[in-house]
């Protein structure tokens, strides 16, 4: 019939794979990698066949929905047209404005937003109106002491270097597991062969990590580490380098001060006193030292597993550290800060620290954003201020967060909340009212993100797969819609309705690549991407710092310092700990839709090292019940070897059994959802980052 062949990124996840899909009409026909993307070389993994998957959902939402709740107190979904959407919710947040503050207004958005540039480029048509102090986002339940780190040393929350992979002698790996997640803030397609290849040459990957991974099990090395005790093992590691005059950042010099002052700082924090507690002895750690010192190019990179725990900040600040002290930032084979074609450090705001609080707990803000640990008190707690209602998008905090439950039912209460998103889920299923956007496959896609991560420049814009259909918005237009409704409710003038690729045109052109000849139009002419080179050493030149100066002796990281200290002065404790697990099929909450990413043996199952189990008297497969200060939950245990004993770990993101969603194959493959477990009072202090790894739990047979 009308067979088409279209080429695309993938914005699944932050490898953003070049894809050529095949269509015919309506149908998708095939999903394959682009050999000829210069990032991903023709990479893919299973999710990307997902994508014809979303798309046909027949459980996606294609019209605006309400929520009519009936007197027996259960809910039903009436489709309404696009205006009465819009123009009732400007109405509702306009009224709680006007009545009870701008304070009054919630914003939750989600982890996907990042990956659709629409929603980045346009949200503000929407917030500018909405000048509240209660915003959240995913961020504080994942990578904000990155962000943090980088503002205190490089002077922009997304100055952050990543490994140069592909040139490294030793990398050095803490709480990561990219062969399951393909790499965060680290955009690095087709990552299992690039490690493979890093060893093969003869270079060391040091994995630490509590269970034995996907990545562990092709690492040069591999140690258990106990979790949430990170924070002491980089301390050593760094402390060695000075203890044994390793130190050596050579040009580096010119510009980084502070150092001697965190040598002294850092003192007490010695190799024995961190085996006490994270199980790697004091030889171990004092040959890690010295092996990475003495590589030729050495990077040190840590992740999730120790950015989401209660001395995230720290550990992100000793990671960079220790980078800096051997010479390794800004050179390749270390950390390389990428140059992407647009360039997002350039327009937007460096971001900043602590200048307001929550305020319920006196948390502090990040590039004006709030922890979402705090956000169900914020909605509960009365008083001046207080969320009365909220805005999500792209989002589902319900079980991405922790106490989700608390969370569940605080948004009950509220008075208005709204959900720009495609699916009835946990979290949406509370709002008013649903605002579904078209399917990625029908709208543009240039990555703003996540070229700025990753292991080489390169640049891609692709036209939508499918025309958009009748009745339908986009996210952006969404939010351009409804910021103007809002701005007429309030008195403010209307914003013009500038599309994102003509942002991305401009910001090509002015962008640090713009030598090239670089435009929309040109991008169009090579669908599957232009190539703009390696990384390159660009410091001091790229630093966002006063006087273009590294200053290393952060005050608030040394400071916190005293905290982590002081929780080590005791033996270490028996609990069990909880940790998180990703799946290279599943997403975060929301891809348990699609029967052939969900299909299979059971995937929520709780992992618990065999002596554990011994020591509890629990039997492989045996339904068990894991206990926490907020919560518990039942679920099945799978006996693993790969276990350190000690830790027991549950993935995210499943939990779909609640009354009310609308998402059939998920509620199939409920699970159960570990952040009913993780508490919102575990936190990184510093940065107010959730701590949902390191969790003390229990866990109990059933009678
Ligand atoms: N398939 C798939 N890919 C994804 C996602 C997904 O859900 N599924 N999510 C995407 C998102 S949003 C993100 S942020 C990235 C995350 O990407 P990664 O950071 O690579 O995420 P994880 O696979 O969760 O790896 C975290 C590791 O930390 C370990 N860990 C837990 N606690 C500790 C600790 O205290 N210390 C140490 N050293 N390690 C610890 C865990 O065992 C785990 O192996 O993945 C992205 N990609
Ligand atoms: N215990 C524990 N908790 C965790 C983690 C963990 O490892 N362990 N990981 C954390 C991390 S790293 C992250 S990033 C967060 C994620 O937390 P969230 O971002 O809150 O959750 P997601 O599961 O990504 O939910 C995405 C939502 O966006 C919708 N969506 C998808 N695409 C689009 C789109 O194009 N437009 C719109 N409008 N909506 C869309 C989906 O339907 C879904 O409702 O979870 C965090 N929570
Ligand atoms: S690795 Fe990520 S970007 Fe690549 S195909 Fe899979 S989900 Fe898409
Ligand atoms: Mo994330």
């Amino acid at each position: 019939m009308t067979r088409k062949t279209h080429y695309r990124a993938c914005h699944l996840c932050e490898a953003i794979c070049g894809l050529i899909i095949e269509t015919d009409g309506a149908d998708i026909v095939s999903i394959k990698g682009d050999k000829a993307d210069p990032l991903s070389r023709g990479h893919i993994c299973p999710k990307a066949v997902a994508l014809s998957d979303l798309h046909n959902d027949p459980d996606r939402l294609r019209t605006p929905v309400k929520r009519v709740r009936n007197h027996g107190g259960e809910d039903r979904w009436e489709d309404i047209s696009w205006d009465e959407a819009l123009d009732t919710t400007a109405k509702r947040l306009a009224w709680v404005i006007n009545e009870r503050g701008e304070n009054a207004v919630g914003i939750y958005m989600g982890n996907p937003s990042v990956h659709n540039y629409g929603m980045m480029t346009h949200q503000s048509n929407l917030f500018q109106h909405i000048r509240s102090n209660n915003r959240f986002s995913a961020t504080s339940v994942d990578q904000l002491p990155h962000h943090l780190t980088s503002l205190w040393l490089y002077g922009h929350k997304l100055l952050i270097p990543v490994p140069d992979v592909d040139n490294t002698n030793y990398l050095l790996m803490l709480g990561a597991n990219p062969l399951a997640s393909n790499g965060s803030i680290w955009t690095v397609p087709d990552v299992k062969q690039r490690l493979k290849t890093l060893t093969a040459r003869g270079a060391k990957l040091v994995v630490i990590d509590p269970r034995r991974t996907e990545t562990a099990t092709i690492a040069s090395e591999h140690h258990f580490i106990r979790p949430a005790t990170d924070a002491l093992f980089l301390l050593a590691v760094l402390n060695t380098l000075f203890d044994e005059d390793l130190v050596r950042p050579g040009t580096l010099s010119a510009f980084t001060t502070g150092l001697a002052d965190v040598a002294t700082a850092i003192v007490m924090f010695t190799p024995e006193l961190a085996a006490a507690h994270t199980g790697i002895t004091a030889d171990v750690t004092r040959r890690i030292a010295r092996e990475f010192a003495a590589a030729e190019h050495a990077v040190c990179y840590g992740r999730m597993g120790v950015s989401t725990q209660a001395y995230g900040a720290l550990c992100q600040w000793v990671i960079q550290l220790i980078n800096i002290a051997t010479g390794n930032l800004d050179k390749p084979g270390g950390s390389l800060f990428a140059t992407p074609a647009v360039d997002t450090v350039t327009t937007s705001s460096p971001g900043g620290h602590d200048r307001h609080q929550s305020r319920v707990r006196n948390l502090p803000e990040f590039d004006r954003e709030l922890p979402a640990a705090c956000l169900a008190e914020e909605i509960s707690t009365p008083g001046e201020g207080q969320i009365r209602a909220l805005f999500t998008g792209a989002g589902n905090p319900v079980l991405s967060t922790p106490n989700g439950r608390q969370l569940d039912s605080a948004l009950e209460s509220l008075e208005f909340m709204v959900s720009l998103d495609p699916y009835i889920n946990e979290t949406t299923r509370h709002a008013d009212i649903i605002l579904p956007p078209t399917s990625a496959l029908e709208h543009d896609h240039y990555d703003i993100t996540f070229h700025l991560f990753a292991v080489r420049n390169t640049t891609r814009y692709n036209d939508a797969v499918f025309d958009k259909p009748e009745n339908s918005l986009h996210d952006w237009e969404i939010f351009n819609q409804l910021g103007n409704r809002l701005a007429i409710l309030l008195g403010k003038s209307e914003q013009p309705a500038t599309a994102p690729h003509e942002i991305i045109n401009l910001g090509l052109q002015i962008g640090p690549h713009s030598a090239k000849g670089l435009s929309l139009e040109k991008l169009r002419q090579n669908p599957s991407g232009i190539d703009l080179g390696p990384l390159q050493s660009q410091l001091p030149e790229r630093l966002a710092t006063q006087g273009k100066m590294i200053r290393c002796d952060t005050p608030e990281a040394i400071a916190d310092l005293n905290r982590l200290f002081d929780e080590f002065q005791q033996p270490a404790g028996g609990e069990l700990r909880l940790i998180g697990r990703r799946h290279v099929r599943s997403n975060n909450s929301w891809m348990h839709n699609y029967h052939r990413l969900v299909k299979g043996r059971e995937r929520c199952t709780l992992m618990m090292h065999p002596d554990d189990m011994a020591h509890q008297g629990i039997a492989a497969g045996a339904r068990v019940t894991l206990a926490s200060r907020v919560g518990a939950i039942d679920v099945t245990v799978e006996v693993s070897e790969d276990m350190m004993p000690g830790v027991v770990s549950l993935p995210h993101g499943f939990g779909h059994g609640r009354q009310g969603i609308r998402m059939q194959t998920a509620a199939a493959h409920a699970g159960v959802s570990c952040n009913d477990v993780t508490d919102d009072q575990y936190l990184d202090v510093l940065s107010g980052n959730a701590a949902v790894n390191g969790v003390p739990v229990t866990v109990l047979p059933q009678p």
